[in-house]
């Protein structure tokens, strides 16, 4: 039988090298950092297509880290709601239809500027204009049938998951090996 060339217990494993990654790790500040939450909804396209593993994937491979999901069929009061400022446009009906036609997932997301990072991801209301690479840009032609939405500032963030999430359906909780994504 070929022998392995050099056994795991033979290695002289160099101390330092494990003394300098912890050294480096434990060196990084993250003070000032603010964790912010943000409303995801897989919209009803986006549940139809069977796109809600890929999806909740891109977040989660990110490092986001998920403290609220549920799959709900959007009453029209919250609809309404949801999209009251655009109450006044011309495509608010279509709108209203689109989100309350089929079951949509939604989630909440934590992170630091998980906000702003999440919008990046998503890429622009209309998906004909957005890049390859952002998940409107890669599954989305549409501008109604745009796959996702995410909440558009951190006040609308708070808001728009009081209006999806009741305390009790979040959680939160500590992912092992966190420390490896924003120590
Ligand atoms: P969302 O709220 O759904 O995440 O989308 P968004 O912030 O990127 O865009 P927003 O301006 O809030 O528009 C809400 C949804 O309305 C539809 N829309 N249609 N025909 C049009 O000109 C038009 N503009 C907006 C889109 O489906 C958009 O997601
Ligand atoms: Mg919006």
């Amino acid at each position: 039988m070929r022998q392995p060339l050099c056994q795991l217990s033979q290695l002289e494993l160099p101390d330092d090298v494990h003394f300098k990654t912890k050294q480096y790790r434990s060196d990084r500040h993250w003070e000032g950092v603010i964790l912010e939450r943000t409303l995801v909804l897989i919209k009803p396209d986006g549940v139809q297509r069977g796109l809600v593993g890929e999806l909740l994937g891109r977040f989660e491979r990110r490092g986001l880290h998920l403290v609220g999901l549920k799959l709900i069929a959007i009453p029209r009061e919250l609809a309404e709601t949801h999209y009251g400022e655009h109450r006044d446009r011309p495509f608010f009906d279509a709108v209203i239809e689109f989100i309350t036609s089929s079951p949509v997932v939604a989630m909440v997301w934590e992170g630091p500027n998980v906000v702003s990072m999440v919008r990046s991801m998503m890429g622009p209301t209309n998906p004909a204009a957005a890049d390859s690479g952002t998940i409107r840009g890669d599954f989305g032609i549409d501008i109604g049938q745009n796959v996702i939405h995410g909440s558009d500032s951190p006040s609308r963030a708070e808001q728009e998951i009081a209006l999806f999430f009741q305390d009790g359906e979040l959680v939160s909780w500590e992912r092992d090996g966190s420390g490896w994504i924003y120590p």
